[in-house]
């Protein structure tokens, strides 16, 4: 059998990881310069290495000759997200992107459908343009968005199972089990503390926009009356704005608006 020389047929394979970091890891800059929240937390990316490939290919009775058209996680890039709920902003962004700088060519939801294993992750299986010295060359690349409670246990679990093997014992089987469904109790439960943030963020951002309109209407007021009657609206507003009645200070500030 020919020998392959596998560091040059790497190569586009690490350019590509290089590439694809450079850009998710761009896309939270972007947010975060924009004092916007982002939806990745942060992003890896490897190589597979030779030993690995060689190993898969075996177990799924892969030709050598036929690996790079059919082994596809050969360049691999992880996105990290806070709340499951990012995942799905991250993938629009991926398929945003389709026909443009990459091309989809499967989605496989282990979040959804959970691996038997307990595995829970949104896998994107892209074609990738890569650009050589030679010239273009299309390569397979596997996206693997999670959160990082997903993350923790995949990757205790993966490098247990490095560790024994086929013969993982009953006793740890069942405990990685028990984590599983306690790393999806934490996403979950980090799922509502989160809609309680964007809660009380919206409710704090239609109090203050409440005050500036009042605000203004007081000054439009201000022009138009005397001092005497501008220190009754001020007091009424002191006293609403202590009750802290939204709806006491709607109804104030329309009121401000029907006599600007
Ligand atoms: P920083 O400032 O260290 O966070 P490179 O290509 O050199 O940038 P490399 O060495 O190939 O990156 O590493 P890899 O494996 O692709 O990605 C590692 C990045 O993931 C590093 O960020 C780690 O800090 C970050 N990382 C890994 N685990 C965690 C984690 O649990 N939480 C957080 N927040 N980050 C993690 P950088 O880009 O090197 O920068
Ligand atoms: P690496 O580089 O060590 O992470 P498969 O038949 O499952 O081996 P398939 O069908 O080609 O592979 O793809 P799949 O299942 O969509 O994705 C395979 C990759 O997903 C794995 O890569 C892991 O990174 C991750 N994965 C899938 N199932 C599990 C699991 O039960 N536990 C953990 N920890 N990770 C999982 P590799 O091949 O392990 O390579």
């Amino acid at each position: 059998m020919e020998m392959k020389n596998w560091k040059q047929i790497l190569l586009p394979y690490t350019q590509a990881v290089e590439e694809l970091k450079v850009k998710f890891r761009s896309i939270r800059s972007e947010f975060i310069s924009l004092d916007e929240y982002s939806p990745i937390e942060f992003v890896t990316g490897r190589v597979k290495k030779i030993s690995s490939i060689l190993e898969k290919a075996k177990k799924k009775n892969i030709p050598v000759d036929e690996i790079e058209e059919k082994v596809e996680d050969i360049a691999g890039i992880r996105i990290m997200c806070q709340f499951a709920e990012d995942i799905y902003k991250v993938i629009d962004i991926i398929r945003a992107r389709h026909g443009k700088d990459l091309y989809i060519e499967e989605e496989r939801d282990y979040i959804t459908n959970i691996k038997s294993s307990g595995y829970r992750s949104y896998h994107i299986i892209i074609k990738y343009p890569v650009q050589t010295g030679h010239g273009e060359k299309m390569i397979f690349a596997e996206i693997q968005i999670r959160t990082l409670a997903m993350n923790f246990w995949a990757t205790i679990e993966h490098s247990l199972r490095y560790k024994y093997k086929q013969n993982m014992p009953t006793q740890i089987q069942e405990r990685l089990t028990k984590a599983a469904e306690a790393a999806y109790q934490l996403d979950r439960e980090m799922a509502e503390i989160r809609e309680e943030v964007l809660k009380c963020q919206e409710s704090f951002q239609l109090e203050s926009n409440l005050i500036a309109d009042i605000f203004s209407s007081i000054q439009a007021l201000n022009n138009k009356n005397s001092t005497r009657d501008m220190h009754e609206i001020y007091e009424m507003f002191w006293t609403l704005w202590e009750e802290g009645d939204m709806i006491k200070l709607r109804e104030f500030s329309e009121s401000l608006q029907f006599n600007t």
